[in-house]
């Protein structure tokens, strides 16, 4: 049993939720910490019927000391207490939940579980072949009674889809997030282990909740010192508290460790001392924290220390790592690398270092693969290393924070950017989502001190999504949003149908007015906020956005085909097949594999500089769209998030408008071409977009 074989009933939910919810006054105002796990009080028939029930957990003896039912039962306790919410009016049946958590016959997946209507009785059998199956089964329980489900009828299988499903922290220990717009650390490094933070385990409930089962803690550019025995200890408090949830807990690791913090004078990966002082170092870990998950590591890419630099590779650094750890734990080494001797493309270097590497890695190595061969922009065709490494584990690096699409301010809700990327067909082996499969997703969190954990109430969306499509990814953006919005707003209909159009619609309103038809990386320098398209002269060339639109006089985009740097060559034949044609290639990732001329002729009968105005005047239509809609939310949605989101999309609607005028500006220098008739020209000078500067960006 592979995938989940959850059917879709959002659909009847929302029919009996009908005319009770259109009545509902909006709730008293929130600030978003609760997340989706807010439990708002039910209305109308559905609240009747959960309130006539009087629901019983029934644990087996040998189960009632399990640190993870207790969990469960605890949150199923909270859920359905606050589901009723006040007092009960209805004469009550007896209802029990049986709890059956060592049961094979869901199949061994671990995490799996089955919700059925128990034979011979009132009530629901909860079976799995673990224990944390039947969390997640109380968890998904929960999901369907907060959606308007009747307990009676709930019927639900469901597996994990891959075994890893994590959130990588760019946290660094002195409380900085790197990419994080959030605020701070949620990881108190100074007070740990003595002090443990109560979010700790309010962000474990969260996590298990949708499925999420690994947790590196600490920034890919790692500081040595994190593996210090003082560390070790901060982790195993870490650790013990979150084991309950399923949770385990990852290190990334800075790979020249043995000289830093070892005393060695090499950190060669086939030197003995190196490797023993490895071995020693996890051996350390096990000993503190017995189910540790291992080491992530980003070597030899922007300036971390790796094993080239002793002119080994990366299956000789990788592989004494995954000796040192041996079967209890996974190294997780990322693909990410690029460098500025490397004459080729970008876009080129990670497929060139690895595939050739392809079959040499140990087994509990896993490499993890960007979404894309640059680096998490707005869009990218899937990374070619997708399918062309069939001996090797790979798993998926999404970003839930927003790095490249507007920080927490702009709304873009990610499923569908995931999606694209897991329904990929790479033509060698299945989609990437199948490549993935047996490794798993991670995804770098956007979490922060912030009191609604995320920056912005609708980033927290991007969190859900990531641990629902880790677990499933089959699941449509349309279902994950629409049971977001139920779990985090309000359960009125039309105000869910409202708030999951703006989230299936804002993704691609990000594409067109920063990176429209397949152009990338025009951010601008170091913290990556707003548009700077005219950057040509940085020391690294791919670090300026020139390097990437190669836009003149003539033409822009970049040609990745046979004439130009053939990064094509990179993909399956049936896939580079359909993107070596410019009259054919799919329109959003045109100039990604193009230089095409500015009066080049498009389908649409409009010339290509008519239509790259065209495509950003429509974002900017959409952002107005968004805006608009939820200004007709005020009725459905807590005062104090409806404000908070309003003053985001306001944001938005200003910064999509300067990424318009900035970049059309800019190509105009260039090309010298009229605005298209209708179209407003920029109302600022090119000087000034150029003058704009924020010293004080968050995240760098
Ligand atoms: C880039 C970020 C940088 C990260 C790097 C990485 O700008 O902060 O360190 O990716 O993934 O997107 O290693």
């Amino acid at each position: 049993m592979r995938g989940s074989k959850l059917v879709n009933r959002i659909g009847n939910a929302f029919a009996a939720l009908v005319g009770a919810a259109l009545l509902a006054a909006p709730a008293a105002a929130e600030d978003g910490y609760d997340l989706w796990l807010r439990y708002a009080p039910l209305e109308g028939e559905a609240r009747e019927i959960l309130a006539g029930l009087s629901l019983h957990p029934d644990v087996p003896d040998e189960l009632v000391s399990d640190p993870t039912i207790a969990v469960a039962v605890a949150e199923l306790e909270r859920g359905i207490g606050s589901l009723i919410g006040e007092s009960r009016t209805t004469p009550q049946t007896r209802f029990d939940i049986d709890f059956d958590c060592r049961n094979e016959d869901v199949g061994g997946i671990p995490g799996a579980y089955r919700i059925a209507r128990l034979s011979g009785g009132d009530g629901l059998a909860l079976t799995a072949p673990d224990s944390g199956g039947c969390l997640y089964g109380t968890f998904a329980l929960l999901r369907e009674l907060s959606l308007g489900q009747d307990p009676r009828v709930v019927d639900l299988v469901s597996a994990p889809a891959m075994p890893l499903r994590m959130l990588n922290h760019w946290d660094n220990p002195d409380g900085h997030v790197e990419r994080g717009y959030a605020g701070r650390s949620i990881f108190d490094w100074w007070h740990l282990p003595e002090r443990l933070d109560e979010r700790m385990i309010d962000y474990a409930r969260a996590n298990a909740s949708i499925g999420i089962n690994g947790v590196v803690v600490n920034n890919v550019n790692a500081r040595a010192f994190m593996l210090e025995p003082r560390y070790i200890a901060k982790y195993k408090r870490l650790a013990d508290a979150w084991r309950p949830f399923g949770i385990r807990l990852y290190v990334s690791a800075r790979f020249s460790a043995p000289q830093d913090i070892g005393g060695l004078e090499t950190s060669d990966p086939l030197d003995p001392a190196v490797r023993a002082w490895w071995k020693a170092k996890a051996d350390e870990f096990y000993r503190a924290v017995p189910d540790f998950g291992g080491f992530l590591v980003k070597a030899n890419s922007e300036g971390q220390p790796g094993p080239q630099d002793y002119d080994r590779t990366h299956a000789d650094g990788a592989n004494m790592l995954a000796e040192a750890v041996g079967n209890r734990g996974t190294i997780i080494w990322r693909a990410f690398v690029y460098s500025e001797t490397d004459e080729t493309d970008r876009a080129k270097q990670a497929y060139a270092e690895f595939v050739p590497l392809d079959g040499q890695f140990a087994d509990n190595v896993i490499i993890q693969v960007k979404n894309g061969p640059l680096d998490f922009q707005p869009r990218e065709p899937f990374h070619p290393m997708f399918g062309a490494m069939p001996n090797t584990k790979l798993m998926l690096e999404t970003q839930i924070t927003k790095e490249y699409l507007g920080f927490a301010s702009h709304l873009a809700f990610l499923a569908p950017m995931w999606s694209e990327v897991l329904e990929a067909e790479t033509g060698r082996g299945g989609t990437v989502a199948e490549v993935v499969a047996p490794a798993g997703i991670a995804g770098v969190a956007n979490t922060g001190s912030d009191r609604n954990w995320s920056g912005s109430d609708f980033d927290q969306a991007n969190w859900y999504a990531l641990g629902r499509l880790a677990w499933d990814p089959s699941l449509s953006s349309e279902r994950i949003a629409r049971e977001w919005a139920v779990q985090t707003f309000t359960r009125n209909p039309q105000a869910v149908e409202t708030i999951a159009k703006m989230m299936l619609d804002s993704r691609e309103a990000v594409v067109r007015y920063m990176t429209p038809l397949g152009l990338a990386h025009l951010m601008a320098t170091g913290h990556h906020y707003g548009p700077a398209p005219w950057v040509c002269d940085l020391d690294r060339p791919e670090w300026n956005p020139c390097y990437y639109h190669r836009a003149d006089a003539d033409g822009i985009g970049f040609d990745r085909t046979a004439s130009g740097s053939n990064a094509l060559s990179q993909y399956a034949d049936s896939v580079a097949a359909r993107w070596a044609d410019p009259q054919t290639i799919d329109r959003e990732y045109l100039l990604w594999f193009h230089h095409v001329d500015w009066n080049a002729r498009m389908h649409s009968g409009q010339t290509l500089w008519e239509e790259l105005v065209r495509e950003y005047d429509r974002g900017i239509s959409e952002v107005d769209a968004m805006a608009e809609a939820w200004n007709g939310l005020a009725a459905a949605v807590d005062p104090q998030r409806h404000r908070a989101v309003a003053e985001n999309l306001a944001i938005q609607q200003g910064e999509a408008r300067w990424w318009r005028n900035a970049s059309i500006a800019y190509w105009r220098s260039l090309n010298g071409l009229p605005m298209p008739e209708g179209a407003a020209p920029p109302p600022e000078t090119l000087e000034e977009y150029k003058a704009r500067s924020f010293p004080e960006a968050p995240g760098q």
